[in-house]
């Protein structure tokens, strides 16, 4: 068990969560010589992969690219097992991380921040947390992740069922057993097309009720291949700073070809190929893919065929292929024998399309047109993506402005970084950056490490306040916003636009312009002097 601190009552910088981004940034602000704690709710690092341990669950970048850069002796070190690591694993490297450079002692587990509150006079933020904790710091991170307020549905009856209730993203720490069980699982997202198959090995019975189906990639996944991983290792700097320019941040072959200008067998023999290696990397068959629609049209019809040529019964399949969305535009699954896994005789496909749920009863689940019997439900439901860790905490900015009234329409931001009216306030992967849209570990570095460089910067000039300035902020937002609309995102229903949840504003809200251009962005407004922001020396700020 963690050691029980107390936190002092003053700190240069409270970052608030201990997953990949808290982490970096405590290391990174250590080296600036600022006193620094991170606040973490779980009793352990880890954040995303702290909490889903659901059976499956695994990154959907590979390995050698989903780990930590800034130390070479480190990404030397570390060996994976598979072309995609599960979550164990990344779980053992978070915590290695940890161990490997002495984080635990500045971090403070098993509590939660509850407010945080901008002290203009003094120019500091004052914290508190669920352990009564009041602590004061000249600036406030968060680490909080962009996929971290889980989110049970609204269905009638959910708190009736006397059986076992998971949800994929809140896993309980011991092992669960299914076996000999009768399972629900509600949702086809990402994580549901990780964990079916694998519960389906286990289960008496599987029930998947599906109101949307997406598309997904066989992984390919396999033991991690010694040559390749050699491969990466002797040039990781190279492959590395390559990466970084890349619209995803992850280093695949991007055709620049349009689907549309090549004849159909050579698309056919393309996706055909991108198929078999596996993974997302499906999605670079063609430039256009997300751009138009009559691209995308061409590799949404080829996943359906696959599905229709891999799940044996008809009626399955047709409800298992997506029609409503272009594929991509939600995040695009990658799964092992997941479609396979409907040819179990142990495994039924509900669809709520045409049977919705009435009603969640004691013994399980009423649709409209029958009662199902459970022993478990699981709820693969997703998250309140982007926005909910963050709003979760009242956050009160200059002139008593409050977050949750700021964003009211959807969050606003500049660069995803900071937000105007809260000033010495950052977000690590906040709305507004690639984010979700990217490999998170590259976009989790570069954030750390802008944010390191301002803070070194202002430390060297004696400067104790940034703010972004409204002016900039409302340039980015709208820029952002034209970005997503020169592509197909915004015309699906998905949790990028925050449209999984009732009532949450419909807006775009990671940023599409890619992440090495959005990398471009932030230096070039670092060696502008931080352009759009508002620095201010120490004792000015407290009298501005
Ligand atoms: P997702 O991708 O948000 O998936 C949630 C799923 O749950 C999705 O299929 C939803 O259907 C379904 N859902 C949500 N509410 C309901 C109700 N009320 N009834 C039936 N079905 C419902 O979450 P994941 O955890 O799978 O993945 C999140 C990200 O984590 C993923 O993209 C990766 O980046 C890792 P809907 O589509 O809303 O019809």
């Amino acid at each position: 068990m963690p050691e029980t601190k107390t936190l002092p009552a003053s700190l240069d910088a409270i970052i608030v969560g201990a997953g990949f981004g808290g982490m970096y940034m405590l290391h990174r602000l250590r080296g600036l010589g600022l006193s620094a704690r991170i606040i973490e709710a779980a009793d352990g690092v880890g954040g995303t992969w702290y909490w889903n341990r659901y059976p499956g669950a695994r990154c959907d970048v590979e390995s050698m690219q989903y780990s930590f850069s800034f130390d070479e002796a480190l990404q030397q070190e570390w060996t994976w097992s598979e072309r995609f690591a599960a979550q164990p694993e990344i779980l053992r490297y978070a915590n290695h991380v940890a161990d490997r450079y002495d984080l635990r002692r500045d971090i403070h587990f098993e509590t939660r921040v509850e407010s945080a509150a901008y002290d203009e006079a003094a120019d500091r933020w004052t914290v508190t947390t669920d352990k009564g904790d009041v602590v004061t710091a000249r600036f406030c991170i968060m680490a909080t992740g962009c996929l971290s307020a889980a989110r049970l549905p609204d269905i009638p009856g959910i708190s009736a069922f006397r059986g076992e209730t998971y949800h994929t993203g809140y896993w309980p720490h011991h092992k669960v057993d299914f076996s000999g069980k009768r399972v629900a699982v509600i949702g086809t997202g990402s994580s549901a097309i990780q964990a079916i198959p694998v519960i389906a090995a286990e289960a008496a019975q599987v029930t998947v009720f599906q109101r949307t189906p997406n598309f997904s990639i066989p992984s390919r996944n396999a033991p991690m291949d010694e040559a390749y991983e050699q491969s990466w290792k002797s040039d990781y700097r190279a492959k590395r700073l390559k990466a970084r320019s890349m619209r995803t941040g992850i280093l695949y072959d991007i055709n620049p070809q349009s689907a549309i200008e090549v004849s159909e067998a050579e698309r056919l023999a393309e996706y055909e190929r991108r198929w078999a290696n596996g993974g997302t990397a499906f999605m670079g068959a063609y430039h256009d893919l997300i751009l138009n629609k009559a691209s995308n049209d061409t590799a949404a019809e080829f996943v359906r065929n696959k599905i229709r040529s891999t799940v044996k019964d008809p009626v399955t399949a047709e409800a298992l292929a997506p029609k409503d969305h272009p594929i991509g535009t939600k995040r695009i699954c990658v799964d092992t024998d997941y479609y396979e896994t409907y040819n179990r005789p142990n495994v039924a496909l509900v669809n709520l399309r045409r049977t919705p749920i009435e009603t969640i009863t004691a013994t399980g689940i009423r649709t409209s047109d029958a009662e199902h019997e459970f022993d478990a439900i699981v709820f693969a439901t997703g998250f309140d993506a982007m926005t909910g860790a963050l709003l979760k905490i009242d956050f009160q900015g200059r002139d008593g402005r409050r977050l949750s009234q700021e964003w009211e329409h959807g969050p606003r931001s500049y660069l995803g970084l900071m937000v105007a009216g809260f000033p010495n306030l950052f977000m690590i992967t906040g709305p507004g950056s690639p984010s979700v849209l990217s490999n998170m570990i590259v976009s989790i570095e570069q954030h750390v490490d802008w944010i390191s460089d301002l803070l070194g910067h202002m430390k060297a000039r004696g400067q104790g306040c940034v703010e972004a300035t409204e002016e900039a902020q409302e340039a980015w937002v709208a820029h952002g916003s034209e970005v997503a609309q020169r592509t197909l995102y915004p015309t699906a229903a998905s949790w990028y636009m925050g449209a999984n949840i009732p009532g949450k504003p419909r807006v775009f809200m990671p940023y599409i312009g890619g992440v090495g251009a959005y990398r471009e962005r932030c230096d070039e407004i670092a060696a502008r002097g931080y352009e759009g922001f508002r620095l201010a020396p120490e004792r000015a700020a407290a009298a501005a």
